[in-house]
Formats: C-alpha cells, sequence, structure tokens
C-alpha cells in the first residue's frame, strides 16, 4: 500500500510556523454513516491529520474504521493508540508513544518492546513521541486506564523538565494531554514552558471546544491541536477551527 510519509509533514509545518489541525477519531463511537460526514468535514476544513484511537476501544472496528476513513479522504491517518491492540497496517503512522510524565514502567517501555517487532513487519512509520497527560481538573479515562498520574496543572517547571528529558533522550515530538472530554483545556503556561524547554514539534489536546481556545494554545507555542469529542456533537466546527489556526 502506498503510505504517506508523516514526519516531514510535522516537520516542515513547524519550520515555516504553520499549524496542523487533527481530527482524532474514536473508532467505538461513530456509525458508518457519522464518521464519514465527519471526515467530509475534514476534508472540507482542510485539516491535516486524522488520528485513530482511543483510551479503551471496546469494538474490533479498528481497521475497517480506518479503511473507510481512507475511501473518503486524502488526509494521512495515523494511529493515536491506547494500547498494543490498536496497532494497524493500513494507518500511514504511528504515534510511538512513551507516557514520560507517568511512571507506569509498562507504558515508558513495556509495551514498546512488546509491539516493536509487529509495527517493523509491517514496516509503519513511527513516530516517537513523549506523552504527556496533564491534570485538568477532573479524571479522565487516558489518567484511569495508564494507572499514572498527570502532570499537574499549575506546575509548568514539572512539564518543563519532563519534555526536557525527553528531549534528551531523542524523542521526536511531544503531545501534552488533558484527555479526552476534559473541562478545561491544558494550561496555557504549561505549554509556554514547554515551547521555551523544547525546539521539536508540539501537539496539544483535551477538552478543545472551540477556535478561541485553539488560538489560546497555538499562541502559547503548539504545533498541532487536536479535536476530538467537540467533532463528534458538532461536526462543523472543524472548518472554524481549521481556518483560525491556519491563518495564525
Ligand atoms: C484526547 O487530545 C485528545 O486524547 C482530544 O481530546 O476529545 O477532548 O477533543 P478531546
Amino acid at each position: 500500500m502506498n503510505r504517506k510519509a508523516i514526519s516531514p509533514i510535522i516537520t516542515a509545518a513547524k519550520a515555516h510556523s504553520k499549524k496542523l489541525l487533527a481530527v482524532l477519531i474514536d473508532p467505538d463511537k461513530l456509525e458508518e454513516h457519522a464518521l464519514i460526514n465527519l471526515v467530509q468535514e475534514a476534508n472540507a476544513a482542510a485539516a491535516d491529520l486524522i488520528f485513530i484511537g482511543g483510551s479503551l476501544i471496546t469494538g474490533t472496528s479498528l481497521d475497517t474504521c480506518i479503511e473507510t476513513v481512507k475511501e473518503h479522504s486524502e488526509i494521512p491517518v495515523i494511529l493515536f493508540p491506547g494500547s498494543i491492540m490498536q496497532v494497524s497496517p493500513k494507518a500511514d503512522a504511528i504515534l510511538y508513544m512513551s507516557l514520560i510524565s507517568g511512571r507506569n514502567p509498562d507504558l515508558l517501555i513495556g509495551n514498546q518492546v512488546i509491539s516493536a517487532p509487529y509495527i517493523k513487519q509491517i514496516n509503519l512509520e513511527t513516530l516517537s513521541t513523549g506523552y504527556m497527560l496533564v491534570d485538568c481538573g477532573q479524571s479522565t479515562t487516558a489518567i484511569y486506564m495508564s494507572g499514572s498520574a498527570p502532570l499537574p496543572y499549575n506546575k509548568p517547571e514539572i512539564a518543563a523538565c519532563t519534555a526536557m528529558a525527553g528531549d534528551m533522550l531523542g524523542l521526536s515530538q511531544f503531545y501534552l494531554d488533558g484527555g479526552s472530554g476534559a473541562d478545561k483545556t491544558v494550561n496555557p503556561e504549561i505549554i509556554k514552558a514547554v515551547r521555551a524547554a523544547v525546539d521539536k514539534p508540539i501537539i496539544v489536546g483535551g477538552g478543545i471546544r472551540n477556535a478561541a481556545q485553539a488560538k489560546l494554545i497555538c499562541e502559547a507555542g503548539a504545533d498541532v491541536i487536536v479535536i476530538g469529542n467537540v467533532t463528534e456533537e458538532n461536526p462543523a466546527i472543524i472548518k472554524e477551527i481549521a481556518s483560525t489556526i491556519h491563518s495564525f
């Protein structure tokens, strides 16, 4: 199959200060008709990336979901796996994450060891990502499922040192995540601190519901904005958020 190389897309966008919009699809949540509608909205909005995955997927629909997206869109598909069950050769790339905000060895390195041979076998592009859960005021599925404490909301210096360590270990990018459906977004002060600490792409998601929030997050230094929940309720919001961050 013809896959798109993703790393150059993200690196080039950062180099040109162009912000990217990623639409997150949870394969469990959408019926085929709603999925196609969402993908068409993403196309119309010129969304840059589609992330697929979830902290807990209860269905067996990952491959089918990717196939449907690919049938209806040219937007690159990147796996955002909540577990080693969520690896598929049908995607263009995978966020190969280490949960560096936590101290759960399985998510720091254990699951990566288990999944590495298969990912190599299917020749999937790996985007090495320092994944950092950030406390946004409530417990989320991601926090619970990871069995780890998130970074404190009001301690930017801890987030900065965490990203700095990940940078020194050679991770290629960082994902600051407030968790799906978070009441508030990641604290912009945390994003600013991480931006000052590392010169690598920063992905931010969790609780982003409108263009004004997306703009604040871009201003704080994010390179890629992720929206999930809000697009399920209101797919038309994709265009509003895309045009705001693309004109940044
Ligand atoms: C969650 O960052 C993503 O891991 C997106 O969050 O669903 O709240 O947009 P939302």
